[in-house]
């Protein structure tokens, strides 16, 4: 779905243009950007498990497990900690949003994968508004020092206020996918990037 997006999103953009920012709805409540390093809580340890109703950032543990990772256990995208969506085993992590309906969004976020076993390919589903995205991430040739982390994005068209974002991993035991610095932003992340 995300080619078809990315067209509808130029073209949103276009008639933002022509409208002009006057145009554009007072109310909103998510403005700019919105970001989550998964910094809080610090761990006091290498790794720390997490589960049920607890939260990173913002972001509730559900369903299963995740693993805070600290980056002296390996590389974070950004800041100290990473996120390995596979705690014991594959757990996922979800956060609702405010949004203003029939406004574009934008997710960005840094995927990679543990590289210490399992299958190499880690498997991670995206969910936004009842649409959804898979993303796959071969660990092949990468290292705790060499973590390889690349820039994801998802797009979306706001159906009403609110908007929730799953990240769910869909790797077996207990290395998945590894997220880090995930953005939520108004119509596109382009010109709001945080150093
Ligand atoms: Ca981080
Ligand atoms: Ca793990």
């Amino acid at each position: 779905m995300r080619r078809p997006l990315a067209a509808a999103v130029t073209a949103a953009v276009a008639a933002l243009m022509v409208l002009g920012v006057d145009a554009l709805p007072a109310q909103a409540v998510v403005t700019g950007v919105t970001t989550s390093g998964f910094e809080e809580p610090a761990i006091g340890t290498p790794v720390q498990e997490f589960g049920g109703g607890q939260y990173l950032e913002g972001w509730e543990v559900y369903p299963g497990t995740v693993d805070v990772v600290g980056q002296d256990y390996w590389q974070a995208a950004d800041g100290a900690q990473s996120v390995d969506l596979n705690g014991s085993g594959p757990g996922g992590i979800s956060q609702k949003f405010e949004v203003v309906p029939n406004e574009w969004y934008e997710l960005r976020f840094s995927l990679a994968g543990n590289p210490e076993g399992g299958l190499a390919e880690k498997r991670l589903g995206v969910f936004v508004d009842g649409g959804y995205e898979l993303y796959s991430f071969d660990t092949t040739g990468h290292s705790g020092s060499e973590m390889g982390y690349r820039t994801e994005s998802l797009r979306w068209l706001a159906d009403d206020a609110d908007s929730e974002v799953i990240f769910r991993s869909f790797s077996q035991g207990p290395w998945g996918p590894v997220i880090d610095n995930v953005r939520f932003c108004v119509t596109s992340c382009e010109d709001q990037e945080v150093a």
